[in-house]
């Protein structure tokens, strides 16, 4: 055992928190046009046709919110740490593609999987997202500098031409059934040609890492994160119901050890829940959302009411306005938090989006030892 200074360290999805990263709405930009977005963002979007910096008090909105979720969590003990924000109004490219601006730094669930004492910064699978990683590069250098065990990573950066988005999807008029079909199939806006995930499309159960193939996850995604994390079995789910699959976490959210709440419009296919029901594992319907629609200029679902971020396997963050939700999680005996971030859901997500594990207490463990397939 080395007696050096330990930042990083989380292992699953509910031990208790103790260090985390909140995002900022700091020059967020409704991003340009480009081949993966459109099939991305709901056909009947406000935001379609649009692009560029979002107003100055929408972002002064979202980052009072965000700010003060902040202190609620230091209030409670937890170290927070905060990202510091490029310019995100500025044009990128690489050799093979140019875009009109990049995104922005809210989510930082989607971007950092901290799985141990390490942290990978994903692929993506948006060209505006190719450098959001730089957001958070001062962060892990510091956490680099301190923590002598720390390994910080890097997947390999992908190519992002034309060859990574299927045609099908190029089109903004699929239509709902359509899509509904395809994403049954499995057949997904991202093709084959390379490794591609968001860290938001992974849940970490310590020795098992649960993964969603959709929009922003491929299969290669998934072999490399699988090759990656040799010590950990890496499966990959899906969730039929959902016509636009991205990021796991307003889908399939575990709460403590045992006990997952599950989209009730997009549940967890019969063969898939085996590895769960095999270890005693419940995964039970979440509560409905308080809300018929999302809010302006939002690119995530109603469900984002399941979107939470548990603090200890006891104790857990609820929007505010997400009533339901929140009953269901008291009456399972859990302490509830609100926390209003309603206003920064169009920034990039929930509670659970706009965080990034640094420090869970507890170790690895298998909680999934019976493992049939
Ligand atoms: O239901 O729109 C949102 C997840 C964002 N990380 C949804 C998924």
């Amino acid at each position: 055992m080395s007696k050096d200074k330990v930042i990083v360290n989380s292992w699953n999805e509910w031990d208790p928190l103790k260090h985390v990263i909140v995002g900022k709405a700091d020059g967020c930009c409704i991003p340009a046009p480009e081949p993966a977005l459109d099939a991305k963002v709901p056909e009947d979007s406000d935001m379609k046709g649009s692009h560029g910096p979002r107003t100055k008090d929408t972002v002064d909105k979202a980052n009072e919110l965000l700010n003060n979720f902040a202190s609620i969590l230091e209030k409670r003990g937890i170290k927070v740490d905060r990202p510091v924000p490029l310019n995100h109004n500025q044009k990128i490219s690489t050799p093979d593609w140019k875009v009109d601006s990049m995104f922005g730094c809210m989510p930082a669930r989607d971007i950092i999987l901290t799985v141990g004492n390490e942290m990978l910064e994903a692929t993506m699978s948006y060209r505006c997202r190719w450098f959001e990683y730089l957001n958070y590069r001062p962060l892990i250098k510091k956490y680099f500098e301190i923590d002598k065990n720390m390994r910080h990573e890097t997947a390999p950066k992908p190519r992002l031409t034309d060859a990574d988005y299927r045609e099908d999807y190029l089109s903004d008029k699929i239509g709902i059934q359509k899509r509904l079909k395809w994403t049954e199939e499995k057949f997904f806006v991202t093709t084959e040609e390379e490794p591609l995930f968001d860290a938001a499309d992974v849940l970490r159960f310590g020795k098992d890492l649960i993964v969603q193939h959709g929009f922003t996850t491929n299969l290669k995604g998934i072999d490399w994160l699988r090759r990656h994390f040799k010590d950990h079995r890496v499966h990959a789910v899906n969730f039929p119901g959902d016509p636009y699959p991205i990021h796991i976490d307003a889908t399939f959210t575990p709460i403590k050890e045992g006990l997952i709440i599950n989209n009730p419009q997009r549940r967890l296919p019969k063969e898939q829940r085996k590895l769960f029901e095999d270890n005693g594992w419940k995964i039970i319907d979440s509560a409905q959302p308080a809300h018929n629609e999302p809010p302006p200029l939002c690119y995530s679902s109603v469900w984002l009411s399941m979107n939470v971020l548990v603090l200890d396997p006891k104790t857990v963050c609820v929007e505010k306005s997400e009533i339901y939700q929140a009953e269901q999680l008291d009456k399972l005996g859990m302490e509830v938090v609100p926390v209003e971030l309603r206003d920064a859901y169009a920034f990039g997500g929930g509670i659970h989006c706009c965080t990034a594990d640094v420090y869970r207490e507890g170790d690895l463990k298998d909680y999934f030892p019976i493992q049939k397939n």
